[in-house]
């Protein structure tokens, strides 16, 4: 059985929410945030020397990265719609942004949060790098979304899984604003009952 770790408020969270639509078993290890730091605990350093969220075990294999464990759990899973078929266009949108969350999206909207727990007088180099980022970003992610309901297409795939917890950081400051297809998107997603599953764990 895959064992997930899980850090609360985390994108251990991606795991959880496919686990779920796959209807697989699968065994959950806790792992909760400093309430100071707001960091990983130790006992995720004693997994993993990344101390890092998602990490998951089976057959002997230990795996970080969500990207890549959505992969794996993907192969493993028996019969499974949410990887369209290789070689179709929903295949390579599918692919784009799943790397996209990751590759793209995480650095602005992750970056930005951390800046809002200073103070900042708005001028540095950086602060114009995040905005611009983010607006480009946000942008392309609703132009997007107006043409399709889901980001391979017409289909539920985990690359909406992947999209939606870095979307979500981005709705938790307030950046979603006027953009109402992403809005319309995150509400339909929260709406999925394996996802309401997956964030009953925190
Ligand atoms: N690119 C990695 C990012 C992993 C990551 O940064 N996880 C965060 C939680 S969202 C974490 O574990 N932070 C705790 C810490 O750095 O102490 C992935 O997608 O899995």
């Amino acid at each position: 059985m895959i064992k997930v770790h899980h850090l609360n408020q985390s994108r251990s969270t991606r795991i959880l929410w496919l686990l779920e639509e796959l209807q697989m078993d699968y065994e959950v290890e806790h792992h909760q945030r400093d309430e100071q730091t707001h960091l990983a605990p130790a006992s995720l350093g004693l997994v993993h020397p990344l101390s890092k969220a998602p990490i998951i075990e089976h057959n002997g294999l230990k795996i970080c990265e969500s990207g890549a464990i959505v992969e794996y759990i993907l192969d493993q899973a028996k019969q499974s719609d949410l990887r369209p078929k290789k070689g179709t266009r929903a295949y390579y949108q599918y692919l784009e942004w799943c790397h996209f969350a990751e590759g793209s999206l995480a650095l602005p909207v992750i970056a930005n949060l951390l800046m809002q727990m200073e103070s900042r007088d708005g001028s540095q180099a950086m602060d114009g790098y995040i905005a611009k980022e983010l607006n480009l970003d946000l942008s392309f992610i609703d132009a997007t979304l107006s043409v399709q309901r889901y980001f391979a297409g017409e289909h539920f795939s985990a690359a909406d899984i992947m999209m939606t917890v870095s979307l979500e950081i981005a709705l938790s400051v307030n950046l979603i604003e006027n953009r109402p297809h992403i809005s319309r998107y995150l509400a339909d997603m929260q709406g999925r009952s394996a996802y309401q599953k997956a964030r009953t764990y925190g």
